[in-house]
């Protein structure tokens, strides 16, 4: 890494033998995962491109921002709505850990029997090992589940954090709700950027934030093709690098890659037979750079055909936000309505993700769905048994998993998956 990063990494007050360790890491990994893949996109140089920078170039466009005067926002939940935060002119970045690398540190202060995205996140704030962290002018909670809600009381004494209240169930009482907690939400903007968010932003950044979720939308439509264009690995890069690249960017090389995809699809041509067995994957999300799951399902020559995920189909669930032009108050509603389709296992009743997975089975001809939560998820974990019962109901095999980020989990999980792709 080139002298000028190291020197932005110190005066972010990373702590650089750590980072060095965990940098030294990430490229023989990606290489590994990534790079011996046979008959990837083209388009895929791009996404590989932003990992091969990933502590580099996106951080210095973001100290760039801030010298300009402008804030910076780290947000852990697709319920934290980007389009508000862009509308004050601050860039919002998810920072969800999926490395087990930053887990022994978190665990120093928090109880071990927490989900490893947490630990994760938190142990990268606490060793001092993540750019994104050290960047942001202030982290965006939610009350989702009970270990995120009380983690926050805890990071709070790390670095400004702020919490919206989402609602555990959506009844028009609870939507009325989420609308005041956006309200609220839009405060918190003006004050920490000193802007005002008015329709006029609101409605450029909606249609902004609109754009990425089309384009997402999109790659998750070509993959229901056979032969699948796309790997599952792959897409999924796609997905994790969509948290923190520059919206607009991230839009138009996603178009692009659809586009190569696309010419894949009219001319038959897939990254694995037409028969391989295709695989639905469900349950917590996946950030990066824990691409386990898919890695073993592609392994055994199955191939990922699409992620009922908040790393996955909900990050696009509900399509385009509708952007009234009658004010404010109109056009938060569009928001909460848009966001009320995201069928997180937080809620309840949750029977709508059921009907997702299902139909997603349908959709892109799933031969199985591998439900996968991570340990200690108890709303995922939990759920998985009403999944697990409506896909047996619909004739369709499942497969239910726990782990986390470790390697022993690995050799664990790699037996069971292989031995269910071998039953399709
Ligand atoms: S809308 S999935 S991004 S909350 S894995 S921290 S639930 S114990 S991540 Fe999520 Fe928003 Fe829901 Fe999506 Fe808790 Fe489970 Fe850990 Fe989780």
């Amino acid at each position: 890494m080139s002298e000028e990063y190291r020197k932005m990494w110190q005066d972010l007050g990373i702590n650089m033998k750590r980072h060095d360790a965990l940098m030294g890491a990430l490229p023989a990994i990606f290489e590994q995962v990534y790079l011996g893949q046979k008959g990837r996109p083209q388009a895929m140089g791009f996404y590989d491109f932003v990992v091969s920078e990933i502590h580099g170039l996106r951080v210095k466009e973001l100290v760039e921002h801030k010298k300009q005067g402008g804030k910076v926002f780290g947000t852990f939940c697709v319920y934290v709505p980007e389009e508000i935060i862009v509308a004050g002119g601050a860039i919002a970045v998810g920072l969800c850990g999926g490395a087990d690398f930053s887990v022994p540190t978190a665990e120093q202060i928090l109880p071990r029997n927490l989900c490893a995205l947490i630990k994760s996140a938190v142990g990268f704030k606490l060793g001092g090992i993540c750019p994104y962290f050290q960047v942001a002018d202030v982290i965006i909670g939610e009350t989702t589940c009970d270990g995120k809600k009380k983690t926050w009381e805890i990071l709070d004494e790390y670095v400004p954090t702020y919490v919206m209240d989402l609602p555990n169930s959506r009844t028009p009482a609870d939507q009325a709700l989420w609308i005041g907690e956006l309200k609220r939400f839009i405060g918190k903007v003006e004050e920490t950027t000193g802007n005002r968010v008015t329709p006029d932003s609101l409605a450029q950044a909606t249609a902004l934030i609109n754009g990425k979720r089309a384009a997402l939308a999109r790659l998750f439509e070509l993959r229901r093709a056979r032969p699948a264009p796309i790997s599952g690995l792959d897409a999924l890069l796609a997905v994790q690098i969509s948290f923190y690249d520059d919206p607009a960017r991230f839009t138009q090389k996603t178009n692009e890659l659809c586009d190569e995809l696309e010419a894949r699809v009219k001319a038959g041509q897939g990254v694995a037979p037409a028969n391989a067995k295709r695989i639905l994957y469900a349950g917590t999300p996946m950030p990066i750079p824990f691409w386990t799951i898919p890695s073993l399902i592609e392994r055994t020559g199955a191939i990922v055909v699409a992620e009922e995920s908040c790393t996955g189909s909900r990050l696009f669930a509900g399509g385009d936000t509708a952007i009234p032009n009658d004010g404010l108050d109109a056009q938060l509603a569009a928001i909460a309505n848009r966001q009320f389709q995201t069928n997180c296992a937080c809620f309840t009743p949750n029977d709508a993700r059921i009907e997702d997975i299902l139909r997603m089975a349908r959709e892109f001809e799933a031969d199985g769905v591998i439900h996968f939560s991570l340990s200690f998820c108890q709303p995922y974990n939990l759920e998985s048994v009403r999944v697990q019962r409506a896909l047996m109901d619909a004739g369709i095999p499942v497969l239910v998993l726990e782990g986390d980020y470790t390697e022993e989990q690995a050799g664990q999980l790699r037996t069971r998956i292989e031995a269910f792709v071998e039953t399709l």
